[in-house]
């Protein structure tokens, strides 16, 4: 691998994949907060894009195309007048690569094809945004975290694309000298997260009378981050990561998915076991926890929300105040998962 350094100029051009999406859109408004650069969107709004997610960002700054990362005619010029390009667009929920897998090899493998090819063409340097969801599952008593030495071992159609990527990112590196890097993150959670996600599914719920719907027991374990976090390690990788190297970007937030439902109950003011346990999902992925020593000792990144329970109130805050951003999504998504028992 090479041992170049390879930071931003002050004023870059950034292209960015998916920003009208969940963690795309907060990195974006980061970028836009805390730096000097410019940014492209490139986002096909799909049913998860949502272009009010980037609202009152300066038009003299930010840029939206509406387009398909897996159409080479639209990627090729875009990628060809970056300084760099942020890979967010994907299809990212797991329920709904078991229900149709066919999406997600066209976006997050066929997609990333696209843009690794221009990136190669045009000799722009990559990130490659990625899921720990590659590296499979842990037991619960297992001591272990993942580690970016970790085999992969993906369990869910969503997991096995992505992991995919992430190996079609190091061969173009390897064999051709794409100037890439790859960051794995944990589950994301705040504002502007679709519905259909554990979080805001459950806090939307609550919203509307509704009981929230744990999977099984609801004792499978997710490692949380704020998306606020996600986007300033990111940050911290363009500006500081070394060419070739993996990331694993986490905040010490492990909870079983029972205790965040009791914890949103309790915020809202109601009795801590009104939720109902539902079908299970086929394959589900009993435990995820990151250790991001790398990040942390090589590039001196470190988060900043150290509390989840005060992260998710405002969360919820957002949720209750924004309904106009998430009701037109809420009755389909409700449908989809009564018509798999969820
Ligand atoms: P999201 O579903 O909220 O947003 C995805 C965005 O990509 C949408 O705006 C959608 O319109 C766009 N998109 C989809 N297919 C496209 C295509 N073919 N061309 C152009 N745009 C397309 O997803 P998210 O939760 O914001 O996740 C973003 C990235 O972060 C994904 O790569 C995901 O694997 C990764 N990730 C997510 C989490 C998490 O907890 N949500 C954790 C780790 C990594
Ligand atoms: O209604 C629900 N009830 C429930 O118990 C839903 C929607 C989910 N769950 C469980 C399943 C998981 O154990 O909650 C946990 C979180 O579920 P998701 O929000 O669907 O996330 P997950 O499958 O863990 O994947 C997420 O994190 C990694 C993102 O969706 C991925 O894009 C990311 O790569």
């Amino acid at each position: 691998m090479s041992s170049l350094f390879d930071s931003l100029s002050r004023m870059s051009r950034l292209l960015v994949t998916g920003a009208a999406g969940f963690i795309g859109s907060n990195f974006v408004h980061h970028v836009i907060a805390h730096t000097d650069h410019t940014v492209t969107v490139l986002d096909k709004l799909t049913y998860a894009g949502n272009e009010a997610s980037l609202a009152g960002l300066p038009a003299e700054r930010v840029r939206l195309v509406v387009g398909d990362i897996a159409d080479a005619s639209v990627v090729d010029p875009l990628v060809a007048e970056a300084d760099v390009v942020v890979h967010y667009a994907a299809e990212s929920h797991n329920d709904n690569s078991l229900h149709d897998p066919r999406p997600f090899l066209d976006t997050n493998i066929i997609g990333t094809y696209t843009l690794l090819e221009a990136a190669r063409q045009h000799d722009v340097r990559f990130h490659h945004i990625s899921t720990d969801e590659v590296y499979g599952d842990l037991e619960l008593d297992d001591p272990s975290r993942f580690t970016e030495s970790t085999p992969y071992n993906p369990s869910s159609p969503y997991s096995s694309t992505k992991a995919g990527s992430d190996l079609l990112v190091r061969a173009w590196v390897r064999s051709f000298g794409v100037r890439a890097t790859i960051s794995n993150c944990s589950n994301n959670y705040g504002p502007y997260q679709h519905v259909e996600k554990f979080i805001p599914r459950q806090i939307t719920n609550v919203l509307r009378g509704i009981r929230p719907k744990l999977y099984g027991t609801g004792e499978n374990v997710r490692d949380w981050i704020h998306a606020d976090d996600h986007s300033s390690a990111v940050l911290t990788i363009l500006d500081k990561g070394e060419i070739g190297e993996t990331y694993l970007i986490g905040a010490d937030g492990e909870k079983d998915n029972k205790s965040v439902v009791e914890l949103i109950l309790q915020i809202a003011g109601q009795p801590t076991d009104a939720y109902d346990l539902v079908t299970d999902r086929p394959g589900h992925d009993l435990r995820y926890a990151i250790d991001s020593t790398k990040l942390r000792t090589e590039l001196g990144w470190t988060p900043t929300y150290g509390d989840f329970e005060s992260g998710l109130a405002a969360t919820m805050d957002w949720y209750r105040d924004n309904e106009a951003w998430w009701a037109p999504s809420k009755d389909g998504v409700e449908e989809f998962y009564a018509s798999k028992g969820q």
